[in-house]
């Protein structure tokens, strides 16, 4: 008892006063409400998370970060069909990730005094609940955090952004799964009473608190509604569309780009190079003048072809309309021709290899390099693209040659190609990492 006494002695100023939280609107039916839609839609960007992390063909040593443990879901060769299944994979994750963040924040707004409860726990279970309450919270704001500051390209932490992303998104996994069975029965019944239809219906002169919870959610000393709960709702929603609008920009194209202020990437206005650039040439250090003396190395099958653009320009050339899908949440649809890799691979002799490494005459970085499976080079509409919209590829976008296959994620459409290895590219892939 002496115990209890001296914690609520030590209760920092500010904190355990029920009454400073006066809103009418909290209660188990807002807070509810908005769990539903996360429940609805996080799993959905858990999964396509964890599956762009299996699209990144960890085997060749090439997903960020490169070693994971059991924590990945099960292991398959990426398709190449339909050759939109990345875009799809990534829109959903960046796309509906962000588009959830007003809802996270109000949720979380929705049960802030519950953060300033005092004494911090009253049993051992109420403590391990509530540390289990910080890792949800923490896990999702972190997420959130690392994810818009990536698009940003903004790297103000010290560690490494997939890594953190990756390892806290399994953070939050866990939370969010107890989280769920702890508090799914308590959601369902608050969603019965009052039913959503009728809260629909009701204004903000009509708003009552809800009846008080065990949880303590709704205000001991609710101040008059200032905003109906159907207001409430709406400007949440209403934030989610504008986010949906400034992010979507980048994909759909045209003037939607201009407004695209969640992802600004250049491009070139009225040329057939305005697209986004995800590095530019002077970021990658390759010269203006790569064109001069540039020629393509070929091995596998135990021979090598070297081969000048003038060659490769003078082989069948093949054109398809692919994405370029980016982790970063853009992607675009732009119309390719080079020459197809298979017919590559059959100039070295290796019909069918197992796999293909491409180099970059970029040096360092993460993306100067990509290993392709067997399907993703045998495609018919597997490229080492020359020109881009009929026109050849501007610098930025990787001339003298670069490699676009469909549904490959973005990042491992390698550009400014120096050479190809066809053949098993594990043991060398595992090597370089
Ligand atoms: N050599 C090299 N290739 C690269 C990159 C890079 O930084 N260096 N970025 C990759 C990433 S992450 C993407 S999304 C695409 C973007 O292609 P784009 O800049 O032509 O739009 O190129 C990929 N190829
Ligand atoms: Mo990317």
């Amino acid at each position: 008892m002496k115990f209890w006494r001296a914690l609520e002695r030590a209760r920092p100023p500010g904190v355990g006063r029920a009454r400073a939280w006066r809103s009418p609107l909290r209660g188990p039916w807002l807070t509810s409400v908005l769990g539903a839609v996360l429940l609805g839609t996080l799993p959905l960007v858990i999964i396509t998370g964890l599956v762009s992390y299996v699209a990144y063909a960890p085997w060749f040593g090439q997903a960020f970060p490169a070693h994971v443990g059991l924590l990945h879901l099960p292991y398959f060769a990426w398709p190449t069909r339909p050759a939109w299944l990345y875009r799809l994979n990534q829109g959903i994750h960046v796309g509906l990730g962000l588009v959830m963040v007003p809802v996270v924040l109000a949720k979380l707004w929705s049960v802030l005094p519950k953060l300033f409860v005092w004494p911090p726990a009253r049993s051992l279970a109420q403590m391990l609940e509530r540390l289990s309450l910080l890792l949800l919270v923490g896990g999702i704001l972190f997420e959130i955090v690392t994810g818009v500051l990536d698009i940003q390209y903004w790297y103000v932490f010290r560690f490494d952004f997939y890594t953190a992303h990756y390892f806290g998104a399994w953070v939050f996994i866990g939370a969010f799964v107890s989280h769920v069975t702890i508090k799914l029965p308590r959601l369902i019944r608050a969603l019965r009473s009052p039913s959503l239809r009728r809260e629909l219906r009701t204004s903000r002169a009509a708003t009552q608190p809800e009846s008080a919870d065990p949880d303590g959610l709704v205000a001991s000393d609710p101040a008059p509604a200032t905003l109906s709960r159907r207001g409430a709702l709406a400007l949440v929603g209403g934030g989610s569309a504008l986010t949906a609008v400034m992010v979507a920009g980048q994909s759909i194209g045209g003037t939607a780009r201009s407004i695209a202020l969640l992802a600004p990437r250049g491009g070139y206005r009225d040329t057939p190079h305005d697209f986004p650039v995800n590095h530019t040439a002077a970021a990658a250090g390759i010269n203006a003048d790569v064109g001069g003396g540039w020629f393509l190395t070929l091995t596998g099958g135990g021979r090598a072809v070297r081969l000048d653009r003038n060659e490769l320009l003078a082989m069948p050339q093949h054109t398809a309309r692919l994405p370029i899908a980016c982790v970063e949440g853009w992607s675009t649809v732009q119309t390719w021709t080079g020459v197809r890799l298979r017919d590559l691979a059959s100039l070295v002799g290796a019909d069918h290899p197992p796999s293909a490494h491409v180099q970059s005459l970029q040096e360092g970085g993460a993306f100067n390099r990509a290993t392709l499976q067997s399907n993703q080079v045998l495609d018919p509409d597997a490229l080492l693209a020359l020109k881009v919209n009929g026109a050849d590829l501007s610098l930025d976008h990787g001339y003298p040659a670069r490699v676009i296959v469909p549904a490959l994620p973005g990042v491992h459409n390698t550009k400014w190609v120096h050479s190809i290895a066809f053949g098993d590219m594990r043991s060398i892939a595992f090597r370089d990492t």
